[in-house]
């Protein structure tokens, strides 16, 4: 099965890190046996968000910030459906924070793939919530002057119940993360980071290679403490899985088992309903 858009002219840069996360999502794709109809990729604005017109699936673009939202919408009205909300670390870390929150709460079965870049690409290289401290700008001239924000530790303090990170600099490594997601039921955080090599040179293929290290062998995803201990560390950020614990997702909470479209409509209770409601 070919997941491949054709007759779509590519906008992104030669050597971005996008075409790494594009690929991999592919062979991701094509190794867990999906179909072309069964997936939907819903993203907002950004050079991340672009992912879905290069993808033979169902796609669904809209407002900046706004991919969850209606990610959620789509898996609540037909479980049958893999969902995933995808875009960069502006679009979701920053305008689109609040939904971050709720879906991490919520814990709808949607994968939540952010490519992380340190950066806004699409608008030409102003920082973004997840830019160093320090980090200068045609905006942030002086460099920017708070530290940058925790998705991963955030992710933990909603309660989120798969938390990873990975690196496009570890392709298989990455692959393989992807892979847990897809197999988690419930909202699942993949971080990646994802060089931007033209509005952002500081974080480059170099650094993610030279400041990230996989998480050992006998690391026990399910310690939420030490969880939270890796999330915080910054001098040199672990890959992997940090928190994966069993639960029940939203849909299971609400025996939502088939498709809105499927279900018989009772229309001696509606009008009972109706009824009830004047
Ligand atoms: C509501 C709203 N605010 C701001 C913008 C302008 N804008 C478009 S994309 C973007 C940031 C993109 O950065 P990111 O999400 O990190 O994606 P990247 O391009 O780096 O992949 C911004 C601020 C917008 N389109 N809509
Ligand atoms: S501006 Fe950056 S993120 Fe956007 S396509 Fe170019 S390299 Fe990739
Ligand atoms: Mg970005």
């Amino acid at each position: 099965m070919s997941f491949d858009r054709k007759n779509i002219d590519n906008a992104w840069c030669p050597g971005c890190g996008n075409f790494v996360i594009l690929k991999l999502l592919k062979s991701v794709f094509e190794e867990l046996g999906f179909e072309n109809k069964e997936i939907v990729i819903v993203s907002g604005i950004g050079q991340a968000a672009k992912t879905p017109y290069y993808l033979d699936v169902n796609m669904f673009c809209g407002l900046h910030g706004r991919a969850l939202p209606v990610a959620t919408s789509i898996k609540a009205t037909n479980p049958n459906l893999t969902v995933i909300a995808e875009g960069g670390d502006g679009d979701m870390y920053g305008e689109g924070g609040n939904h971050f929150i709720n879906a991490a709460r919520r814990d709808i079965d949607i994968v939540h793939i952010v490519h992380n870049n340190m950066v806004y690409g699409l608008t030409k290289g102003q920082a973004s919530p997840t830019s160093q401290r320090g980090f200068k700008t045609g905006v942030q001239v002086d460099g920017v002057s708070n530290e940058p924000f925790n998705p991963l530790s955030s992710a933990l303090s909603f309660d989120a119940r798969f938390v990873s990170r990975c690196s496009v600099t570890d392709k298989d490594h990455a692959k393989d993360v992807l892979k847990q997601a897809f197999s988690h039921r419930g909202y699942a955080l993949v971080d990646i980071f994802q060089p931007c090599v033209t509005f952002n040179k500081v974080n480059g293929y170099d650094f993610f290679k030279e400041n990230s290290y996989k998480l050992e062998e006998n690391y026990d995803k399910t310690d939420i403490k030490e969880a939270f201990a890796k999330s915080l560390q910054t001098d040199s950020f672990p890959l992997g899985v940090l928190y994966q614990k069993e639960g029940e997702s939203f849909e299971e909470a609400h025996h939502i088992k088939s498709a809105l479209f499927e279900q018989k409509r009772d229309s001696k209770k509606l009008a009972q309903l109706l009824q009830s409601i004047m």
